[in-house]
């Protein structure tokens, strides 16, 4: 025998004696992770609060709730746990009035009536002299969402007894935004390939679209935008339109619509006429017709999200249209089927000189008030593009008549892309819980985009996915963290990513008291680190060109001024930073006074702003004393000594985890400690051409020349089409 083919049985034989443990640790299951639990004591605790549980109904959110039920308890709790008929001392019971006559007769009215359609309550109760816990919603998919939740309690270990949570979602859509091409790669996706598998849809239904599905329930995400703002018009034909429908179908029991990305163009591209102007009655009934024959196919469609007249996409304003006119020409369109469309307000000209970070507003903020109901202006965290950290985006606040979504990325263009660990829900609490003043002091960007500060008539939330081919969903399992915590923060922007992180730690990795303890507090100092040895101090788009990938401070020769990263960082022999205050681009006048007079004046700008609104001396003094040049400096080492302090730490986790994805995540951490030196060096090394000022003692000096960082090529970055 040879000694590959003994190996391979050796492997056989292992996989079928441990076929779980070796399944287990591969990253795929998520944070729905339903392993026995170990420590013995709790276990019998547990086994001792629910001896049985019950759901009954027919629905297919129901039966979908059902199998979750049935698999997480039996997994968490062993088989003895059974669905019973029953309900006897410490049974769980879950249901609606509807589904459940042991709910009906519970007295459980007024809880319910403030729940909506999607909420849930879980409570220790009393059923016919026995005690019971009851997991109760108004609909089969609240349902749902309670028995994830509950879940959730035991996979975090949580006490069973005293249970009086009540739980609905603040935003109404939920929605991951897939960038994801018909040809199955994806916009600045680094987890593979796209899961949609259009060739052999709608006829082989991957298991991996309800295991999709699953996860995206636990965390309450209710919509999905299957395809690429960057549209492809063919998704509209009836091929593509039907192999939708089939995702659709196997989404629905999970209370997940599906949505798709309408190409402007699409009337002459796919439907044969000479024009897409949105006030042409032809082009308007070619698009009313469109939309009925999608929902022949998909009868709770969603809707649409329309990237328009941004980065070469056609819009309205190619036939002098407004972007009111093009989003209400689909809104029209949809509304008949409750259908929204998601516009975005990613928008800069290719012929506005005018800073780029004013011109959504510019644009936007006059339109206030013209759209249809069924509309939502989707709108970036911040006014550039998903960069480290960007002061929040101007336009939350300013349309009081508009329900304003809020855009995240999820994939780490700029952040790391595939391979860093950058936990992003500081990133995002930090934009949500920014004060926009729109109406006196608290008026956060969470009141504007859970609709409580203007009433909007609805609200939305979406989070561009790192969703891919890759066997782990996201390709660093870091990656399923952010996943995670956009969804939960998605469910309440309330929550802090701290509690988040502990919730995905302990169904993820473990419960393990220390090694909770060390994986949250990297995660929770990884965007920081991330920003020190990427763009502190308020810097921003100085990556790479194209790819976005590493540093690339140089970038100057672009085919528009705006795609540079010397039109950013504006270094000079003087100083460096974009003056948005008055005396420059005076983007800060977009920010209510209380906002703009902080950002305004250097003397009270936060200092992680610092070089987004003032260009500054390289001699300027910093609140710590030092100079900026050496401010500056300093953030960059301690962007690389953070995460060389991460790497420590993972070490210590080293057998609290499984060796897989311990040893994953220790190679990406290589990865990222290199990386952070390579923009710490490559970054220092071209600003020091302007401040002509020594590297700072404390601050590692470069190890290349400049011009090695500048000739540095990456054919393999993955992330965007290769341009051949
Ligand atoms: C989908 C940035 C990205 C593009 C992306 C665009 C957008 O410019 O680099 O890949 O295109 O944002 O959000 O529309």
């Amino acid at each position: 025998m040879t000694h590959t083919l003994k190996l391979l049985r050796l492997v056989l034989f292992f996989s079928l004696i441990f076929p779980l443990k070796l399944a287990a640790e591969d990253g795929y299951r998520l944070w729905l992770r339903y392993d026995l639990l170990t420590d013995q004591q709790l276990l019998n605790t547990y086994r001792t609060q629910i001896k049985g549980w019950q759901l009954k109904g027919e629905s297919a959110s129901l039966q979908a709730s059902r199998q979750e039920l049935s698999l997480g308890l039996s997994g968490l709790l062993g088989k003895q746990i059974a669905e019973v008929e029953i309900v006897d001392d410490a049974t769980l019971v879950a249901g609606t009035v509807a589904s459940s006559s042991v709910i009906a007769s519970l007295d459980l009215g007024e809880q319910l009536s403030t729940l909506a359609d999607e909420g849930f309550l879980i409570t220790n109760t009393r059923y016919q002299d026995k005690n019971i816990i009851a997991i109760a919603a108004n609909t089969d998919i609240g349902v749902l969402y309670g028995v994830f939740h509950f879940l959730k309690l035991i996979q975090t270990q949580h006490a069973l007894t005293h249970l009086n949570i009540q739980s609905t979602p603040q935003i109404r859509h939920r929605v991951l935004n897939h960038w994801d091409n018909l040809d199955r790669t994806v916009e600045r996706g680094y987890a593979g390939f796209s899961i949609w598998d259009w060739h052999k849809l709608p006829t082989y239904e991957d298991p991996r679209y309800t295991d999709y599905a699953r996860a995206n329930a636990s965390i309450g995400i209710n919509g999905t935008v299957l395809t690429n703002v960057n549209a492809n018009a063919l998704v509209l034909t009836p091929q593509y339109l039907e192999k939708a429908a089939a995702l659709a179908n196997i989404f629905r029991p999970y209370g997940i619509k599906v949505y798709l990305t309408a190409r402007f163009s699409a009337p002459v591209e796919i439907g044969g006429l000479q024009t897409a102007d949105p006030l042409s009655p032809e082009v308007q009934a070619w698009w009313n017709s469109k939309v009925s024959e999608i929902y022949e196919y998909i009868p709770d469609f969603g809707g649409f999200l329309v990237k328009a007249n941004s980065e070469g996409q056609p819009g309205p304003q190619n036939y002098g249209r407004t972007h009111a006119d093009g989003a209400n020409m689909l809104a029209e369109a949809v509304a008949e089927h409750e259908g929204v469309v998601m516009w975005r307000a990613f928008v800069y000209s290719e012929d506005e000189p005018d800073d780029r970070a004013k011109q959504a507003y510019n644009e936007f903020k006059p339109l206030d008030g013209s759209f249809k109901d069924n509309v939502l202006i989707q709108v970036k965290n911040g006014a550039i593009d998903f960069q480290p950290r960007e002061p929040f985006h101007p336009l939350f606040g300013a349309m009081p008549e508009t329900p304003l979504m809020m855009e995240f990325q999820i994939t780490q263009e700029y952040l790391g892309q595939g391979t860093h660990l950058v936990y992003l829900a500081p990133m995002y609490e930090e934009v949500l819980r920014a004060d926009t003043y729109a109406k006196g002091e608290g008026s956060t960007v969470a009141k504007v985009i859970d609709g409580s500060l203007h009433n909007y008539n609805t609200s939305g939330i979406a989070g561009v996915a790192n969703i891919g081919t890759d066997r782990n969903w996201t390709g660093h399992i870091f990656g399923q963290a952010n996943w995670y915590a956009y969804g939960r923060l998605a469910w309440n922007p309330q929550l802090s990513s701290e509690d988040i992180a502990e919730e995905w730690i302990g169904m993820t990795f473990s419960n393990n008291e220390a090694a909770v303890k060390t994986i949250k507090s990297m995660m929770l100092n990884s965007h920081e680190a991330l920003v020190n040895y990427m763009t502190p101090l308020g810097l921003h788009h100085i990556m790479g060109a194209g790819h976005h990938y590493g540093p690339g401070p140089w970038v100057k020769k672009m085919p528009r001024a705006d795609w540079t990263s010397v039109y950013y960082h504006r270094a000079d022999e003087k100083g460096i930073g974009f003056d948005r205050s008055k005396s420059g681009s005076n983007a800060v006048a977009q920010y209510f006074p209380e906002v703009a007079k902080k950002y305004g004046d250097p003397a009270s700008c936060p200092e992680k702003y610092l070089l987004w609104f003032h260009h500054l001396d390289w001699d300027y003094q910093m609140a710590s004393g030092n100079t900026l040049w050496k401010e500056i400096a300093l953030h960059y080492q301690k962007g690389v000594d953070s995460v060389r302090q991460m790497q420590q730490h993972w070490q210590n986790v080293e057998g609290k985890i499984d060796a897989e994805r311990f040893a994953q995540v220790k190679a990406f951490l290589e990865i990222q400690e290199q990386e952070a030196v390579w923009w710490k060096d490559a970054c220092l090394s071209y600003f020091q051409t302007f401040s002509k000022l020594p590297i700072p003692e404390g601050v590692e000096k470069p190890e290349e020349s400049l011009e090695h960082y500048q000739n540095l090529s990456f054919p393999f970055a993955p992330g965007i089409r290769p341009r051949w």
